[in-house]
């Protein structure tokens, strides 16, 4: 997401950034790069510009150019007015009092609107706001399956409109029993066609006076660049979004459409989809957004997605043992790799720790298998073996070795990773006074040492 911009943004910065002493001549050469790749990337025209006047307006001032460093105010400067063309603060959902709290989800054929509206419903769920899901695109049955079996998945109940039915009885039969059961949302889903046309607006305007939705969602495909704006403008005019679900952010796009929709629109991006499974949906930061786009990493993004992938009770027994009196077995080991693996790729998730965004990982570090070798191994042991390695003797390691399929060396570098697993954690023992006092991601080891990956 917003890779090749990014580091296009850097290059044009980089000039502008090592100078000692900068002019208003050399800021405008500087800023005519970042306009190039700006375009380049897709950004609207009229939103470019207005982009660069800000910012020359804001770098030209006498307090950055006598500042100590002018350049990286400027950096500074490109990073905030970035950030402001996302949208000001955090714009996800607002919890409402009404219950249920209605969303409505719109969009082209094919953008993702089922796709999110599960996301978004998996989210809510999480968050505690029990929601339901309302399907309501009675053009194919397909659809309405596809909504109840991404339902089942994720453990949200969907009310399904009957296939030819009319989505305005859908919607609101939903909601009748979003209130009966008590539900704190409800999440509509609805059918789209290949272009705006008039009959889908109005069906979706008839469903938006029946059920009065406290936001409308408009889905829209970040892979189809500047149209993506035209659609987001189109339903705008027709229906008033709310916000904006950019969608298909993990794919090539390159950038435009999210950086022009809230100054073409006014309406902000809300959240963002990036990837095919219910997890894969961010909250649309402006400021973490703006820091990913100039590689300044996203901590906070790093952090919930950790948060999220992590089963809580298994987490805090685990910390138990990291951190409080207990014994960290290899039991305990294999428990805290699972929970590693599931939070996603390594490097996915080393694109978002701060300077790591440039750094290439050899994609052997990444390998899955290696996840699965790990399980071999420790599967292979008994379990006294597990709660005490340290009876793990030359024959045993090349029992566990044959048992597992893997070899010897293997077996010892991985109860090396235990044993500098085990170390750091005594470190934070230490650091923590012992208590229960909750690792800062609930990842034991950080990064480092322990990880089955690299070496
Ligand atoms: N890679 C990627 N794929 C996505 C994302 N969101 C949706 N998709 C995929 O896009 C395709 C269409 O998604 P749907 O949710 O069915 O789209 P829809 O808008 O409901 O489509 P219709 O109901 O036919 O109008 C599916 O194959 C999804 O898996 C995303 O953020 N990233
Ligand atoms: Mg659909």
């Amino acid at each position: 997401m917003f890779d090749e911009l990014g580091s296009k943004l850097d290059e044009a910065l980089a000039r502008l950034r090592q100078r000692g002493v900068l002019n208003e001549a050399m800021i405008k050469e500087g800023l005519r790069e970042v306009r190039r790749v700006l375009l380049e990337a897709d950004v609207n025209f009229q939103v470019t510009r207005d982009f660069l006047g800000r910012v020359q307006e804001r770098a030209t001032g006498e307090a950055v150019l006598k500042s100590v460093s002018p350049g990286q105010q400027i950096v500074k400067i490109v990073h905030d007015e970035l950030a402001s063309l996302f949208g000001e603060g955090r714009a996800a959902l607002a919890p409402n009092a009404r219950r249920p709290a209605t969303v409505l989800v719109v969009g082209l054929q094919g953008s993702g609107k089922t796709t999110s509206a599960a996301k978004l419903a998996r989210r809510l769920q999480r968050d505690g706001r029990q929601p339901l899901l309302a399907a309501c695109d009675l053009q194919r049955p397909a659809a309405i399956e596809q909504l109840e079996t991404l339902g089942r998945q994720i453990g949200v109940p969907v009310v399904s409109g009957a296939f030819g039915g009319d989505p305005v009885e859908a919607a609101l039969a939903a909601r009748r029993k979003a209130r009966e059961d008590n539900h704190g949302v409800l999440i509509v889903d609805t059918a789209g066609r290949l272009q705006i046309d008039e009959a889908l607006m109005d069906e979706l305007r008839r469903v938006k006076e029946a059920v009065e939705p406290d936001e409308i969602l408009l889905v829209a495909d970040a892979m189809t660049g500047q149209e993506a704006v035209t659609i987001a403008k189109g339903f705008d005019d027709a229906l008033g979004i709310t916000g904006v679900v950019m969608t298909k952010m993990d794919g090539d796009a390159r950038g435009g459409a999210a950086l022009s929709i809230r100054g073409v629109t006014g309406k902000p991006i809300k959240y963002l989809g990036v990837g095919e499974t219910v997890d894969d949906l961010d909250v649309a930061d402006p400021q973490r957004l703006a820091g990913r786009i100039l590689q300044m990493g996203d901590v906070v993004g790093l952090v919930e997605r950790a948060q999220a992938a992590v089963d809580e009770e298994e987490q805090a027994k685990l910390e138990q043992k990291m951190l409080g009196k207990g014994r960290f077995t290899l039991e305990d080991f294999l428990t805290a790799m699972r929970q590693v693996q599931k939070m996603g790729p390594l490097e996915q998730l080393m694109k978002l720790i701060p300077g790591m965004g440039r750094m290439k990982i050899p994609a052997e570090q990444v390998d899955p298998k290696r996840m699965k070798h790990v399980e071999a191994i420790i599967l292979s042991m008994t379990p006294e073996e597990r709660r005490k390695p340290e009876i793990l003797n030359g024959s045993r390691r090349a029992r566990i070795a044959k048992g597992s399929g893997r070899p010897v060396a293997e077996v010892n570098r991985l109860l090396k990773q235990y044993k500098e697993m085990q170390k750091f954690m005594k470190q934070m023992r230490g650091m923590m006074g012992g208590g229960r006092g909750g690792l800062p991601t609930g990842l034991p080891g950080g990064f480092g040492g322990g990880m089955p990956f690299g070496r």
